[in-house]
């Protein structure tokens, strides 16, 4: 069985590797990595450059090869190339790439919960919005409380 998935896996988190993981318990795993430009087409703007989100796939023992992914377009043309038997992706893209049916399997399958690079980007975001004169603020209080417990 040959497996194909797609998807941007930027800030690679758990829910991309259970992904990976399933999808190399069912056959021989391609995956394709979303390119920057490819990215800034589907308004995803990432943290993380193209060639490291590949090299981090491509070094992952679940997957067997990793490409590009350009367009939403080269989909078909890579089942053929790669002789694809099942194309996988998770469920919050439901239907949206039905239109492989006659080339091979499509399945989506449930996300990991908990989990998504956004809300990354959002804890992340948390320490970038502390203002510097509030945390000087409390060093300054906090320096006077010590001294008055001397
Ligand atoms: N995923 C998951 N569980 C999560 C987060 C993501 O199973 N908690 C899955 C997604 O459903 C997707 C894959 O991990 O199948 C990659 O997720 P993204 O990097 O967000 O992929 P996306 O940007 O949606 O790109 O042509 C298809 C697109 O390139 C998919």
């Amino acid at each position: 069985m040959k497996v194909i998935t797609y998807g941007t896996f930027d800030l690679f988190h758990i829910g991309h590797l259970r992904l990976l993981q399933r999808l190399s318990e069912m056959g021989e795993l391609t995956v394709a990595v979303s390119t920057d430009e490819f990215n800034a087409g589907k308004g995803k703007k990432t943290i993380i450059p193209f060639e490291h989100r590949i090299e981090i796939v491509r070094s992952i023992r679940y997957v067997h090869r990793a490409i590009p992914e350009e367009s939403w377009e080269q989909k078909i043309d890579d089942v053929k190339k790669y002789g694809i038997d099942r194309f996988v992706i998770g469920e919050d893209w439901a239907g949206k790439f039905d239109f492989l049916k006659p080339y091979c399997e499509v399945v989506y399958l449930p996300r990991t919960e908990g989990i998504s690079t956004t809300e990354l980007k959002r804890s992340l975001g948390v320490f970038g919005s502390i203002d510097k004169a509030e945390v000087v603020k409390a060093l300054e209080v906090l320096e006077a409380l010590k001294n008055s417990l001397k």
